[in-house]
């Protein structure tokens, strides 16, 4: 057998734009085959630019799962807005996403005319076919299309993989030549400590509601190999206020519990390997403002 001569490679950034709660996180996680990005059905709760990696024999799709936009009010959001407009600059593409079921609205307006005055080529996927029947999935395409800002419409739904091989297809095509920027076998960006935050805060989200989700972060302050095959992870869960510590806590400790078995299971499904979790819970006022905590927990 010949071994064919090594082919160019193709690599790129790909932005993912479109409301809360549209599917970004989900579709960026189902294109990178792993979870990186965390869901939630809760709002605004993505704060890190977060890099979906899929690699194939010669391409390197990166995805940029960006925070949500929105009026910058603190040194928190401050950050996510310039974060979002730097990477939809350097991208090579974007993708626009949609929901099919709730069709085309006044804020997938406002960030259609964004991304028509930012010169990348944009492609719409109309997420959640899955919930939408076919003549409400034909209108969101048809409204989509009137947006008229994307070159490429595919409807998809990121939860049963329907449509998502077209998806990827595409965006492979808008990758320039180049080299690949992470390991093959890598599918985040994130260092370790940031991964395994996330997977606990992923936890918290699901089981709070109103400001509490929002008021939470968490910082992982020990990651212990304790034997081969069983990791250490000690995190603290940090509260704007002593009431939504109350809350974490629950009564008995009855939610902090929930929180680390559910968190530790979904840590052990990703990497594996056993884990030994331990979570604490500690006020801290400003936190959202605070510029070093925020470089330390990756938020840049
Ligand atoms: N039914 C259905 N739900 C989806 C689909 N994609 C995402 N979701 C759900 O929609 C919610 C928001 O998803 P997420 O990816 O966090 O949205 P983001 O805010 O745009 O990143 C979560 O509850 C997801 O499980 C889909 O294709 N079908
Ligand atoms: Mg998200």
């Amino acid at each position: 057998m010949i071994t064919p001569a090594p082919r160019t490679t193709h690599s790129g950034f790909v932005a993912l734009a479109g409301r809360p709660n549209v599917g970004k996180s989900t579709i960026a996680n189902a294109i990178a085959g792993a979870k990186v990005a965390i869901v939630s059905d809760k709002p605004q709760t993505t704060r890190r630019a977060i890099r979906a990696v899929a690699t194939g024999a010669d391409w390197q799709l990166v995805l940029v799962d960006l925070p949500g936009v929105q009026r910058p009010r603190d040194a928190l959001t401050e950050r996510m807005q310039r974060r979002v407009e730097r990477e939809l600059a350097d991208a090579d593409g974007c993708l626009f996403v949609v929901n099919a079921e709730q069709g085309i609205g006044p804020g997938d307006r406002f960030i259609a005319r964004l991304l028509r005055s930012a010169s990348v080529p944009v492609a719409i996927a109309v997420n959640k076919v899955d919930r939408a029947d076919r003549a409400r999935t034909a209108a969101t395409l048809q409204a989509a299309a009137e947006l008229d800002v994307a070159q490429e419409i595919f409807p998809v739904s990121a939860r049963t993989g329907s449509g998502m091989g077209a998806l990827t297809d595409h965006l492979r095509s808008l990758l320039p030549p180049g080299p690949f920027y992470f390991e093959p076998r890598q599918h985040s960006d994130l260092p370790e400590s940031v991964v395994l935050a996330e997977l606990v805060r992923e936890q918290v989200l699901a089981r709070t509601r109103e400001e509490v989700p929002h008021a939470v972060e968490i910082e992982v302050v020990e990651l212990a190999q304790v034997r081969e095959g069983l990791l250490r992870i000690e995190a603290l869960l940090l509260t704007e206020t002593e009431s939504q510590k109350g809350i974490l806590i629950g009564a008995g400790g009855r939610m902090i519990k929930a929180i680390g078995v559910a968190a530790r299971r979904s840590i052990e499904r990703e990497l594996g390997i056993g884990v030994h979790l331990e979570l604490s819970v500690r006020v801290k006022r400003h936190w959202r403002a605070d510029e070093r905590l925020l470089d330390r927990l990756g938020i840049e």
